[in-house]
């Protein structure tokens, strides 16, 4: 409905869908979340200019396995998965930077690319326009059309007249509670027809001090990025929120089976929420959380694919294990 275009020529254009909802959401969700009895801030709030340039770094860490290994799978399971797909639109939600999409470019080779369209959707409009721009200079014949939305809830602004391959990698699933991964799958799993692929990349179980080593790095980013949101917060709803004033705290909760990520007030603060009428006393240990991060089973993914109506059409994982990508299509 009615995006603000932001960029248009013939071969890429980048609309904005945020405008309209944004401001009424993080309103919404921060008052939400600073009143509740145990504090919680949603993850998707890291992602500004800022916080996804962190997110960035935190990829590149020698402990932050994840990406290396997401892509290592990537470089071997690209070739099967381009395959038979020379035309049609290739949708990244959550695109960030533009390395995993360019394994898939690389993959299906220059004579493809004048049927592909790329269409990464993201939150952060810079983000997305500098990567969008490089890869057309990397990539002639490529068309791009850029999405700036929240994919939760503007999946239905993604165009979906043409045959499609949809990703959604990095274990950003992990972010969503059991309810929330079903409800989200079962929305994609509406936009896709017959002959439609899936990629989704899960974080596995693995020893508890790798999983946690990933989310403690020495240099301190995941603690920057932690914090980040803070400052978003500051910005977007005019408060005064003293980042120093919370510690990083990181830890694997083993019965949920998942990476819980919180900011720890290291004594008593006040914060003033002007744009929402609040005054907040923050007692010193109390705790913001900020982020879960779930790590998943074999058979926790077949079961959760399964009730969201899709199949698992191809697995794809690293040696030990350690992270997945599974090819779904409808069941
Ligand atoms: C982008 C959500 C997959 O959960 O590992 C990285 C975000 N948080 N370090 C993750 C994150 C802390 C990341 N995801």
């Amino acid at each position: 409905m009615h995006p603000e275009v932001i960029k248009k020529d013939h071969r890429i254009e980048i609309r904005s869908h945020l405008d309209r909802t944004f401001r009424s959401e993080i309103i919404k969700d921060v008052t939400a979340g600073l009143n509740a009895s145990k504090k919680y801030i949603p993850s998707k709030y890291f992602y500004d200019e800022r916080g996804s340039q962190l997110f960035e770094e935190i990829c590149g860490l020698p402990e932050y396995y994840p990406t290396r290994t997401e892509m290592s799978i990537l470089k071997l399971s690209a070739p099967i998965i381009m395959k038979s797909f020379d035309n049609g639109d290739i949708v990244e939600l959550g695109s960030g930077a533009n390395w995993k999409i360019r394994m898939l470019l690389d993959a299906a080779g220059p004579s493809k690319l004048s049927g592909l369209r790329y269409i990464p959707v993201d939150v952060s409009e810079t983000a997305l326009t500098e990567a969008a721009e490089e890869l057309l200079k990397i990539y002639p014949g490529l068309k791009v059309l850029g999405i700036v939305a929240d994919f939760t809830i503007h999946l239905e602004d993604v165009p979906d007249d043409r045959r499609k391959l949809i990703f959604f990698l990095g274990s950003t699933i992990g972010n969503f509670d059991e309810q929330m991964r079903e409800t989200f799958l079962k929305l994609v799993a509406g936009t896709m027809t017959e002959g439609d692929s899936f990629l989704v990349g899960f974080d596995m179980l693995k020893p508890e001090r790798t999983i946690e080593a990933a989310y403690n790095d020495k240099r301190g980013i995941t603690s920057e990025f932690n914090k980040n949101i803070l400052r978003v917060i500051n910005r977007e709803l005019h408060a005064d929120f003293k980042p120093s004033h919370f510690d990083h705290v990181a830890f694997f909760n083993r019965d949920r089976e998942r990476i819980e990520m919180h900011l720890r007030a290291n004594r008593n603060t006040t914060v003033n929420i002007d744009d929402l009428n609040l005054a907040l006393n923050i007692v010193k240990d109390e705790t913001i959380h900020t982020e879960n991060s779930h790590k998943f089973s074999r058979d926790g993914v077949r079961h959760l694919v399964k009730k969201s109506g899709l199949d698992i059409r191809n697995w794809y994982s690293d040696d030990k294990g350690w992270f997945s990508l599974a090819e779904l299509s409808l069941a």
